[in-house]
């Protein structure tokens, strides 16, 4: 048995990949010294798995911003309206298709499956021509060979990269990228043979797409993308990595694959996994690779259960080793420099390079008996054994208010119709009232103040007097634009979901536990470590601030109880539901506080409910129903006259729209600017008897929309939504826009909403 890894974090442990990039794009590093920081941090990570004992590492996972896009360049799908850039500098044409330039537009980003990863969407059509360039595949396998490590190229595989591809631009909506599966796949076999050629004794190829759902077109497609590949001969022995979820109908259908090995994530899905490889009697001759650490979460492993698992495996391949069950890219990278975490607490957490590490000690133990590793073992089972009896994770007093809980507790006490009509005699809005999603531009002195704070060179009255400031702004600002559901803006936030758990008990918050988000973006996940409580308020000081200065209502902010799960690293010593009950009990104090406080309208976001839907349908029905129920708990102790909003990113709405109907918020605003108000069709059609704000104006780009053009959106959704139910608000926050598209923006959206009403009123 061996140990291995799929993948390893690309920032380095200060950022070094992002401030290279940055500099990069701002001028201010060349593309040498940015190339020879990237493979500076290639070293450093393979030095780090090979001392921890790894002998296989990963390469080609690798990425300036984004592997899939590397993908994308890899087999040549270069889109149409990038290629000029591509072949005029193939590093510049790479951060164009990324992030757009000033006359063309970037390709499309979403999630990477239900991660909080971000990855670039392939855009194919009938005409795409695929090309193979292996070179930074090659160059990167040929720095790790050189560097005297043994290395197995790991690419994305070929039928998971066609199914993330979506139509490109023009090309019609029902064109399946999947089609071109035999155009594809002889650029895959060059890649294999140049690797080969490289000295590559194994490639991974990674289809979790596999993982998900799949129609038997689908399962054949596979089939014969792997009976194609298998039967090549110049090529290096294939792994097939599957994870994220059980690999269920394609398992037989790789196992039968004439490819050398599989490998399964046997975390959550392993008991599935484990049943599904003895029904088809294993994987005779193969090679199996076992994913028995979490390579999604910041949890110690429990070495003794893996080893079991690893054992009951031990008959059913021919080989079986040990990895993580994803790449690591999706937990930080190292637990050693968080000093501000309790040190009885910093044991139960590993993140990159102690996963490695559990990796190396299980393939150790597999291969020599529990003996060899029989200090590993004593010291892992005394540090579980904390956790699970800690009075740090455990409040009898929380506990005990979830088992209360009531029907009732997770109901408005009101109908819709009469909360309505409640609501507008204490509001008095015009038809199509104007709102933000909630943030105003973060600003260089906003950020400064933080930054000032922190390092102690301004105190927390200097700093609360410049948020104050900040905040009278905007709200003078949205006074004069004429904006009637005011916001404040959210200055004294840095990030939407680290600013409610830094005030939340049993949260902790990590210094340096950055996780890539999308390109240069990264966050640092708080980590939900015990049972969660609000020792005070959070957002009404700001909030009844804000309202003191205008006469105008003021929407209280807060980020709901499913988003506060899904970009956290969450317990794994109880259901979600019932974290999420604790939060959402949490979050409805504060609502309370806000409601007391006077606030008219309290806005609780949850733009992650779309994107934690579990992967297969089977795992839905379950999910939506705690998270509707979190989401409840959370809003449904106001008064009627209290009017709750909600908010989502993301356009792909359908599968849920009967959740967003359960939330039972009285407004809810969507993302729609770009897809010609889709969502507010989709509303409609589902018969969604609430009021809607479909954002008639795109906040990704600096662009600023005119009247005209909001208007006509506006129109738009009034051809699905009617007037009383229709208000004009943004997609999003504008907290990534500066003031002056802001301002412009939305000086337009208000001009719009009045012509669009005045219409209305006189007809
Ligand atoms: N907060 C959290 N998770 C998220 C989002 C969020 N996941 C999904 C989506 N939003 C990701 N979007 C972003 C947008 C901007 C940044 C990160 C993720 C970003 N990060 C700063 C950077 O990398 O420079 C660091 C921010 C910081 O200092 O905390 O700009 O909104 N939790
Ligand atoms: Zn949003």
């Amino acid at each position: 048995a061996r140990p291995t890894v799929y993948g390893y974090p690309r920032q380095g442990q200060h950022r070094e990949l992002k401030k290279a990039v940055e500099g990069y794009w701002k001028g201010r590093v060349t593309a040498g010294a940015l190339q020879e920081t990237a493979a500076g941090l290639r070293r450093a990570n393979w030095a780090q798995l090979a001392g921890a004992g790894i002998d296989e590492v990963p390469t080609g996972d690798f990425s300036y911003y984004d592997h899939v896009l590397d993908t994308s360049v890899m087999v040549g799908a270069v889109p149409a309206r990038h290629r000029a850039a591509v072949d005029a500098d193939p590093l510049d044409g790479y951060f164009a298709m990324a992030r757009g330039t000033q006359e063309v537009a970037p390709l499309e980003m979403t999630k990477w499956f239900d991660t909080n990863y971000h990855y670039l969407v392939p855009e194919l059509g009938p005409d795409t021509v695929f090309s193979a360039d292996s070179a930074k595949q090659v160059t990167e396998l040929t720095e790790a060979l050189t560097l005297g490590h043994t290395a197995r190229p790991v690419l994305v595989g070929p039928v998971t990269y066609l199914l993330l591809a979506k139509p490109a631009p023009g090309v019609a909506a029902g064109f399946e990228p999947l089609t071109l599966l035999d155009r594809l796949l002889p650029v895959y076999a060059e890649v294999l043979a140049d690797l080969r050629a490289a000295g590559a004794a194994w490639a991974q190829l990674d289809e979790p797409a596999l993982a998900q759902d799949r129609t038997p077109a689908e399962l054949n497609a596979a089939a014969r993308a792997y009976r194609d590949l298998g039967a090549l001969t110049d090529r290096p022995r294939l792994l097939v990595a599957s994870y994220f979820d059980r690999l269920g109908e394609a398992l037989p259908v790789l196992a039968k694959a004439p490819v050398e090995g599989l490998a399964l994530d046997f975390t959550e899905a392993a008991a599935a996994n484990l049943d599904d490889l003895a029904a088809v009697g294993g994987l005779p001759g193969k090679r199996l690779v076992a994913g028995v650490v979490d390579g999604r979460n910041i949890w110690i492993n429990d070495l003794e259960k893996s080893l079991a698992t690893l054992a009951t495996l031990l008959g059913l391949a021919d080989r079986v080793d040990v990895a993580a069950s994803c790449s690591l890219l999706h937990v930080p990278l190292d637990t050693a420099p968080e000093r501000d975490i309790d040190p009885r607490v910093l044991r139960w957490l590993a993140f990159a390079r102690q996963k490695t590490a559990e990796v190396a000690t299980l393939a150790t133990g597999l291969a020599h008996g529990t003996g060899a590793i029989a200090a590993e073992i004593a010291a892992n089972r005394a540090d579980l054994a904390s956790r699970a009896n800690s009075p740090l994770t455990r409040d009898p007093a929380v506990r005990a208010r979830t088992a209360a809980v009531t029907g009732a507790d997770a109901r408005r006490s009101q109908p819709y119709p009469q909360r309505a009509a409640a609501q507008r005699e204490r509001l008095g809005l015009p038809l199509l009232p104007t709102t933000t999603v909630g943030s105003f531009p973060q600003t260089g002195e906003v950020r400064a103040a933080r930054a000032d704070l922190r390092a102690g060179r301004i105190d927390t009255a200097g700093y609360e007097e410049r948020i104050a400031a900040e905040i009278a702004e905007v709200i003078a600002f949205q006074e004069k634009a004429g904006i009637d559901v005011l916001v404040h803006g959210e200055a004294e936030r840095n990030d939407m979901v680290q600013y409610f758990a830094e005030q939340l008990t049993g949260y902790l918050a990590t210094r340096h536990g950055w996780v890539q988000s999308y390109g240069t973006r990264y966050v640092r996940p708080p980590v939900l470590a015990g049972d969660v409580s609000r020792p005070a308020p959070m957002t009404v000081r700001w909030t009844a601030y804000a309202q003191s200065l205008t006469g105008r209502p003021v929407k209280g902010m807060l980020t709901g109880p499913v988003t506060m799960l899904a970009w956290s690293f969450v317990r794994d010593d109880q259901p979600l539901g019932e974290t999420a009950a604790q939060v959402a009990l949490a979050l409805r104090d504060e609502v309370a506080d806000l409601e007391a406080a006077g606030t008219p309208v309290i806005q609780v976001d949850e733009p992650a409910l779309r994107e934690t839907l579990p992967l297969r349908a089977a795992g839905r029905p379950a999910y939506l129903r705690w998270a509707t129920r979190a989401f409840r708990l959370t809003t449904g102790g106001v008064a009627p006259g209290t009017q709750i909003h909600t908010h989502m990113c993301y356009a792909e709405f359908g599968d849920i729209v009967q959740a967003i109907d359960d939330l039972d918020a009285d407004v809810i605003s969507l993302e729609a600017a770009r897809s010609h108000m889709r969502v507010a069709h989709e509303l409609a059609a589902h018969g969604y008897p609430r009021e809607a704000g479909p954002g008639v104006y795109d906040i990704h780009s600096p662009r600023v929309p005119d009247a005209e053009e909001a208007a006509a959106l506006l129109r738009e959704g009034l051809a699905a939504i009617p007037a009383e139910r229709l208000w004009a608000n943004p997609d999003c926050g504008l907290k990534t826009r500066g003031w002056p598209e802001t301002r412009a923006s939305l000086e337009n959206l208000v001009a719009a909403a009045r012509t669009v009403r005045a219409a209305l009123t006189a007809s």
